[in-house]
């Protein structure tokens, strides 16, 4: 594919102002995309508000309905996976690693995630070819950290399969309560690059810990699409964080936090590095501290599952964070 031309509208663009601006111009620029979560759905402002304090979530969780197993759950891609150690693990550590997509799945995602062209740093603008990625920076004249798909992975059937999975459903449902329903999904690179800023990081969730607050209560499945060792990025999550916050963290108005305070409080063994072959699958509490890290050597392909109890915003879904 031809490249489009680099952008010279001036067009106040979510990644200049996270290479250029201050923390305070980082938040004045999502204003618009708050105004539109708050206009798409009105409760989203005191969620915005309380789900980041302990007292706010607790009573949020005492509305979970009682969970029926999920029609069909047998019907699934997943092999071995006993659904309540799942859940078991995801209340103690608020992770669970272990799950395996099947060979045909994993490589089908990837081979679309090959082919087809995706947005750099979450800007439709930024359109590249994965394999054109260095010639893409050159062209754009900027780093490139991840490149999404957004809704064109609706176009690929094995990430169709992933998503519709019932087994995420239904221990979705026996983690969240009845209540939960699917919010995201999104496949994306992670590419190694040269010249990286802190603000850039943050934008792509990279080398920071951090809690999400998209809804009151949330799961994420994870799963990697090509093997990921320490030079690949990996996903590295805070066992324990998602049950226990100083004040400090519940009264803050970010959700990125350095790794020193974050592991002063949960220790420093508490981070689990996630590691593994192509297929591998988790799935955590992203209330609980989380980032991924930058690859060094090789780029990371991920897709991502997510649930929530609330209706899914329309932009959120598949990974568009910003409006402009
Ligand atoms: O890229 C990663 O591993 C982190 C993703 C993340 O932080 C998130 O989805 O909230």
């Amino acid at each position: 594919m031809s490249l489009p031309s680099p952008d010279k509208s001036g067009t106040t663009s979510l990644e200049a102002i996270a290479r250029n601006g201050s923390i305070l111009r980082r938040m004045a620029v999502r204003i618009p995309t708050y105004l539109k979560d708050m206009r798409e759905n009105p409760a989203w402002l005191p969620m915005f508000v309380l789900a980041r304090t302990m007292p706010g979530r607790q009573l949020h969780w005492r509305g979970a309905k009682p969970a029926y197993p999920v029609r069909g759950a047998h019907k699934t891609i997943f092999t071995g996976v006993d659904r309540d150690a799942v859940v078991a693990g995801l209340r103690s550590e608020g992770l669970f690693s272990g799950l395996a997509l099947p060979a045909s799945i994993h490589e089908e995602i990837a081979s679309f995630a090959q082919r087809t062209p995706c947005f750099g740093n979450f800007d439709r603008r930024l359109e590249f070819l994965p394999s054109g990625h260095k010639e893409a920076e050159a062209h754009f004249g900027r780093p490139l950290l991840s490149g999404h798909f957004f809704e064109r992975v609706l176009d690929c059937d094995a990430a169709l399969a992933v998503q519709r999975d019932p087994l995420l459903l239904d221990i979705a449902a026996h983690y969240l309560g009845g209540q939960a329903k699917m919010i995201t999904t999104r496949v994306w690179w992670s590419f190694p690059s040269g010249g990286v800023s802190d603000a850039e990081k943050n934008l792509a969730s990279l080398g920071k810990y951090h809690f999400d607050l998209d809804d009151w209560r949330m799961l994420k499945f994870f799963f990697y699409l090509v093997p990921v060792d320490d030079g690949t990025g990996p996903h590295v999550y805070v066992r324990g964080s998602h049950k226990r916050r100083i004040l400090k963290h519940q009264l803050t108005l970010l959700v990125g936090h350095p790794a020193d305070e974050v592991l002063s409080v949960y220790g420093e063994q508490s981070p689990v590095t996630l590691t593994g072959e192509a297929g591998l699958g988790f799935v955590e509490d992203p209330f609980g501290f989380h980032m991924g890290t930058v690859p060094t050597r090789a780029p990371r392909l991920m897709m991502e599952v997510g649930f929530g109890v609330s209706p899914p915003s329309r932009r959120r879904f598949d990974g568009e964070p910003v409006v402009r």
